[in-house]
């Protein structure tokens, strides 16, 4: 079975930096988890050794919106690299995807490592600032389809973030208005009260998961609370942006 869990990895990996899709490989190579985990991050270990290195954590199917529209209903969480920040205004190639998507979050940067779990109290004294981001996702699986144990193996479908304007006030993160905007039309309405109930959750749900998987997220790492509306394709030409109420906005221009 470790080769097995080996193997996938290696194939996500290939997937991932080749920009083309596989088949599931939990339909013919049942997997836990647990091992979905494993896997996750054995083709991580396949980027770090190339040279990127990680920036911090994200963390998946947090709002019902998001649960609905894959048909999975855990939270996940996965890793963010170097190699997958853009820059805030600029723009992104195609080219590097397979069929990419594009999601409104909330982006914290943390103070202090994250060594235990925390409690929502205390999470704030934990955190730097907070902005409004963009996350690019794009399965390494055919048709975006997926199980829960499949899109762990892949990294969360983790491909690309923006990160906009750095606001210190976490005080407003309770029930902010989310807009995603494509070519200058709205194309999704929400509110952070639907990641998690209020997204300082995420760094509670953040810091438990790291606990139980004994790490630590040192001081200085982004974590990326979840999408809180349902993602939107990618297609070439099209400017995206986000705007997170009080917080400012943030997007890209598609090659
Ligand atoms: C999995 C990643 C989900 C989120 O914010 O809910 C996610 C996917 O939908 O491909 O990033």
């Amino acid at each position: 079975m470790q080769q097995d869990l080996h193997k996938i990895a290696d194939a996500l990996d290939l997937a991932a930096r080749s920009a083309n899709a596989v088949s599931q490989f939990s339909s013919h190579t049942p997997f836990s988890l647990e091992q979905a985990y494993l896997i996750q991050r054995a083709s991580m270990q396949r980027r770090y050794d190339i040279g990127e290195r990680s920036i911090g954590v994200k963390l998946g199917f947090t709002s019902r919106a998001k649960m609905v529209q894959m048909g999975v209903d855990s939270l996940i969480w996965g890793w963010l690299t170097n190699a997958m920040l853009e820059e805030d205004g600029g723009f992104i190639d195609l080219q590097r995807y397979i069929h990419p998507r594009t999601e409104p979050e909330v982006c914290f940067i943390t103070r202090k490592a994250i060594d235990r779990p925390l409690t929502q109290l205390e999470a704030a004294d934990y955190l730097e600032a907070v902005a409004p981001a963009v996350e690019i996702i794009d399965s390494r699986y055919q048709n975006f389809k997926f199980t829960l144990e499949d899109v762990v193996a892949d990294n969360c479908s983790s491909a690309g973030l923006v990160v906009g304007p750095w606001s210190r006030d976490f005080s407003g993160l309770s029930n902010a208005g989310v807009l995603v905007r494509i070519d200058g039309r709205v194309r999704q309405t929400g509110s952070t009260a639907a990641i998690l109930g209020h997204p300082l959750r995420s760094i509670v749900q953040a810091s438990q998961l790291l606990s139980a998987a004994e790490l630590c997220l040192p001081a200085g790492s982004l974590i990326m609370a979840g999408a809180a509306t349902a993602a939107e394709a990618l297609h070439a030409g099209s400017h995206v942006s986000v705007e997170i109420a009080g917080y400012g906005e943030c997007g890209f221009s598609v090659k």
